[in-house]
């Protein structure tokens, strides 16, 4: 197959970890017979040191040009303490999210047999949790009229959804649930939000096309503990934008750290796949991000071009690496510290082998 993949590596630990799932994608190319050829470009504060903005038109082109988008992470501190910035980067990947309309992001949640003592979960609670995450990705607060009184001391972030949002994701959630375990539970606030009461009285009415799966509600609130008290009762997770951005993170947890989760944002035309941490500037450089998120946003990817088995290959080269102890500092405290590059490294050369 040739495909053509726009990399869009962004700030912080992005580029590191972006060029380990290249290195393996490059790998699973040769092995079977593929073509991919990687075009890189700007985004987040690299592309507002660049080019002033931090979604520059030809990175939009590109991305609009390509098969597939790798997205690695964004965000700088000096904007993050700055209330006046005009500019931001986490600009560039809502705008680029919007203008592709990627508007489920799919988030697989699972512990790994081999981390299960590394969660602060216990063992029994987290055994065999295999979860995927539905968060609606261009609607939503995130995306709602933003205001600030003239004096700064009143502001506003509007929470808007319209049945067409509502309806597209959910389709894809329950289809998801028909393959998987046939559950599907929609996170809510319907007890105080409009919107989360229009998402109720939707899905209710689209769940009734799939006979063959179960649906549940849950407030977030309740979700958000139900999370760590028994996870093993989720299969898909149905959510709006903010209450997905911080489910999944906390759902992380199970599988005993961030810098494992991957993650795919699809839409009609367009597919984008990205770790689901961010740039973690501290670690810039110093070889202790884990690609792993990365590297299995890859396999999403390959996926998503039913390249089934090569997208397999990875999870094996994976699940290798962890028993083996291969793994950055961050699930790796007992052990020797492998550096970012190294962890890439294991799991080209098993591909390769
Ligand atoms: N790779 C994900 C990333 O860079 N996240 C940074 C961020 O600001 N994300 C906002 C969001 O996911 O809503």
């Amino acid at each position: 197959m040739k495909l053509e993949i726009a990399v869009l590596p962004g700030d912080g630990i992005g580029p590191e970890v972006t060029d380990q799932a290249i290195k393996v994608l490059k790998a699973i190319a040769l092995e079977f017979d593929h073509m991919f050829k990687f075009r890189i470009a700007d985004v987040g504060a690299v592309a507002i040191d660049n080019y002033g903005v931090p979604l520059p038109e030809q990175t939009l082109t590109l991305c609009a040009s390509s098969d597939a988008i790798l997205f690695g992470a964004i965000g700088h501190p000096k904007y993050d303490n700055d209330p006046s910035a005009k500019v931001r980067p986490e600009q560039g990947l809502l705008k680029l999210r919007k203008e592709l309309g990627l508007f489920a992001n799919i988030r697989p949640v699972k512990a790994y047999d081999t981390l299960l003592d590394k969660s602060p979960l216990k063992r029994h609670i987290i055994e065999g949790v295999d979860i995927s995450i539905y968060r609606e990705l261009t609607g939503g607060i995130y995306f709602g009229k933003k205001e600030l009184s003239g004096d700064g001391n009143m502001a506003s972030d509007l929470c808007q959804y319209s049945r067409e949002e509502i309806e597209r994701i959910t389709h894809l959630a329950f289809e998801a649930a028909q393959n998987r375990r046939g559950k599907v539970t929609l996170v809510d606030k319907a007890n105080v939000l409009e919107t989360s009461r229009l998402w109720r009285k939707v899905v209710t009415e689209i769940a009734k096309q799939y006979s063959d799966v179960e649906m549940d509600f849950l407030f977030v609130d309740n979700a958000a503990m139900q999370m760590i008290l028994n996870p093993k009762q989720f299969d898909v997770i149905l959510t709006e934008n903010l209450f997905g951005d911080i489910i999944s993170d906390e759902a992380s947890v199970i599988g005993g750290s961030i810098g494992l989760l991957a993650s795919a944002s699809v839409g009609k035309k367009y597919a984008m796949f990205e770790p689901v941490h961010g740039s973690f500037p501290q670690a810039k450089n110093k070889g202790i991000a884990n690609p792993i998120a990365s590297i299995l946003s890859a396999a999403l990817l390959l996926e998503h071009f039913e390249l089934f088995n090569e997208a397999q290959m990875i999870r094996i080269a994976v699940d290798k690496s962890l028993k083996l102890h291969i793994s950055t500092p961050d699930i790796n405290a007992n052990y020797d510290t492998i550096s970012t590059s190294k962890v890439g490294d294991f799991i080209e050369d098993f591909i390769h082998n």
